[in-house]
Order: C-alpha cells, then sequence, then structure tokens
C-alpha cells in the first residue's frame, strides 16, 4: 500500500547523526509518511502500529501543542519485527468523525470477538479533548466511528488493556495542551488553564482509568484515578517532574505484575510504575526511556515473537517536533521485574 495524497512525507535525507553527533539506536519504521505515538499489538500473528499521523502545522505556540493538527488517522503493519512495514491507507478521517473538530492525537486499538475497536482523542467544535470509539472488521480498518463521543472520557492519549480474565480497561489524561487540569473537579473547568495545577507540593495529577463495558463503547464505570506513588506509599508530587504523570500511559502485564508506563513530559522521559491490580495504586520504579530527539515522548511496550519490545518515536526524519517517525527496540525485564533503561542513542566511551 502507498501514500495517499495530503500525507506529509520525509523528504530529507534521514540523518545519520543527532544534533549532538549520537547514533541512533534504531531507524524509523517508516519514511513514508510521519507517524507519532505508536501502539503496537499483534493480531493473528502480525503486528499492527496504530499511532497519530503528523503533517505540516502551525509553529505558534500560543496554546500548547497547537502545532498537532492531524486530520486522520494510518496504521503500520508487518509480519515480524525488521521485515518490510506495510503503510495501510486512511483508517478514518476527521471528517468521519460528527462530533470531533481537529486534532486527531494519540490513538489505540483492542479487539474482541472478532471486532476492533480504535479509541482516540480530539478536540470537539469549543476546543475541549473528548474520547471517541471507532470500529471496524479488521486490523488495519477502515474504522467507523461512533456518532458520539464516550461519555465521562475526557482529555488525550487513550490506551487500552484487557486482562487475562477479559475485562477491559481505558486509561487516558495528559496535562498542558492534554487538558487532563481542567478535569480536577470532574467537571470541565476552562480557567485551570493549559498548565498543571501550580501545585508543586500537592500530589501530581493521575491518569485516569476505567473498566469498559462489555460492548467495549462505553465506560462501565466513572473514571479513577491510577495514583502513582513512592516508594514510601506518598503520592508523587506536581512538582517531581522526573516522574510525576504527564501523558501517554500504557499498560502491560507481565508475571501477574501490572506495569503503567508513562511519560514524564518537559523531562521528556518514558518512566514506569508497578501495581498488583490495573488500577493501581502504582508504585514508581524508575525510567524505562532516555529523552529522544524531539519534545515528545510516547511509547508501547509489548510481546512480539516472545521478545518484549519498546515502540516509540523521535524526529530523526524531520528535526521538526512535530513530524515524528516511530521505530522499535528490544526491551528487557530484570529478574526482579525491573526493567532495563534504554538509552535511543549509541554513546561511545
Ligand atoms: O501526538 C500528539 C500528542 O503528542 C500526543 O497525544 C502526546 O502523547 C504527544 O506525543
Amino acid at each position: 500500500m502507498s501514500l495517499l495524497s495530503g500525507a506529509a512525507v520525509a523528504q530529507a535525507p534521514l540523518a545519520a547523526r543527532s544534533p549532538d553527533g549520537l547514533a541512533y539506536r534504531a531507524q524509523p519504521l517508516t519514511t513514508e509518511i510521519y507517524f507519532a505515538d505508536p501502539s503496537a499489538h499483534v493480531f493473528d500473528g502480525r503486528v499492527y502500529v496504530y499511532g497519530s499521523h503528523d503533517v505540516e502545522g502551525p509553529q505558534a505556540d500560543d496554546q500548547p501543542g497547537k502545532g498537532f493538527v492531524m486530520n486522520d488517522y494510518r496504521v503500520l503493519s508487518m509480519a515480524s519485527i525488521g521485515g518490510p512495514v506495510v503503510v495501510h491507507p486512511a483508517a478514518f478521517a476527521l471528517a468521519d468523525v460528527p462530533w470531533a473538530n481537529r486534532q486527531l492525537w494519540a490513538p489505540d486499538v483492542a479487539r474482541r470477538h472478532g471486532r476492533y475497536f480504535f479509541y482516540f482523542p480530539a478536540k470537539d467544535a469549543a476546543g475541549v479533548f473528548r474520547l471517541g470509539v471507532a470500529t471496524g472488521d479488521r486490523a488495519e480498518g477502515p474504522f467507523k466511528p461512533e456518532p458520539e463521543p464516550i461519555p465521562g472520557a475526557y482529555s488525550i492519549d487513550p490506551s487500552v488493556f484487557i486482562d487475562d480474565d477479559d475485562q477491559a480497561y481505558l486509561y487516558f489524561g495528559g496535562i498542558h495542551g492534554g487538558q487532563l487540569q481542567r478535569w480536577a473537579s470532574g467537571q470541565y473547568e476552562p480557567q485551570a488553564g493549559d498548565t498543571d495545577l501550580k501545585q508543586p507540593d500537592a500530589p501530581a495529577l493521575s491518569p485516569k482509568v476505567a473498566r469498559l463495558s462489555a460492548d467495549m463503547l462505553t465506560l462501565a464505570e466513572p473514571a479513577r484515578d491510577a495514583v502513582i506513588v513512592d516508594e514510601a506509599g506518598k503520592p508523587l508530587v506536581g512538582g517531581d517532574l522526573d516522574r510525576r504523570f504527564f501523558e501517554a500511559a500504557w499498560m502491560h502485564k507481565r508475571n501477574g505484575l501490572y506495569y503503567l508506563s508513562y511519560s514524564t513530559g518537559e523531562t521528556h522521559y518514558i518512566a514506569y510504575a508497578t501495581a498488583t491490580s490495573p488500577t493501581g495504586p502504582f508504585t514508581y520504579r524508575g525510567h524505562v526511556l532516555l529523552p529522544v530527539q524531539g519534545w515528545t515522548t510516547h511509547h508501547s511496550i509489548v510481546e512480539v515473537e516472545g521478545r518484549w519490545r519498546l515502540f516509540y518515536h523521535d524526529t530523526q526524519a524531520s528535526s521538526r517536533t512535530h513530524l515524528r517517525s516511530a521505530k522499535v527496540v528490544d526491551l528487557t525485564h530484570n529478574p526482579d521485574g525491573t526493567i532495563q533503561l534504554i538509552d535511543p542513542f549509541i554513546r561511545q566511551p
């Protein structure tokens, strides 16, 4: 499959080294389009990667995230890691979503009973980020969006985890441009602004989690906080920028332990915390990924062909914040359950 008209293409030769002169640990899965926020899954033995289809946008920074103006979704797939990557045609477009006005940001997909459920954020006509779901019969799409956003779901970066008992959970939220701070009271309050709650010594905002209904289309309960605590059991505070949650929540389970990983935003780490329940509380454990090239960092962790992998993105192909490319590297769990830190660059001594 190839490029549809209107998509942005990486025109320049791929940089061999970062602006700091470092070698990249991995190369883009594709340079046919810009593709970020990779959420990977294995369906029937094939790897599918769902993400944001980055395109040129305004560079104005009067609102955080304003330049991320994506207006359709594309899907990548491959038979195996390292093999040829298929760039599928648009899975659906902004114009197909009756309630959405702009900014199709980071999505995720789940499969249940042979149907595929594509969860995504977008701003409505009032500029409020809502979460929607679209359904389809094939992993690569097309998907048909539901006419209304999911009641009780808001902000950005939905991701779905289906536990061994078949219960599905929706995680979501992101602060600053993702607007989670505007929902701190449970109601949407635009006066909360574009940053966080400016409470560096108070508990940080948490990602949200809720059980999904059996039909996967609604929340089965009000969303609650997936609280992240330190080793003493105290919630991480808003000023703990190296550790606290910013956006990009992702869940994986290994040996009965639930791993919540996420971006720390302005400190540019992927961090993780673990729990014995999918809803937490989660104890902070460390960083998974050091800062990549580019402001944003967003990932997924998935077992493929018996090996754990980290999918992530950077700006190697463009050197521009809003034009990102997805990559994949191996991820290793230590015998004690901790995750070995990954450096997106190869640093020679
Ligand atoms: O791609 C738009 C936004 O950038 C995502 O929703 C965030 O996670 C960040 O990667």
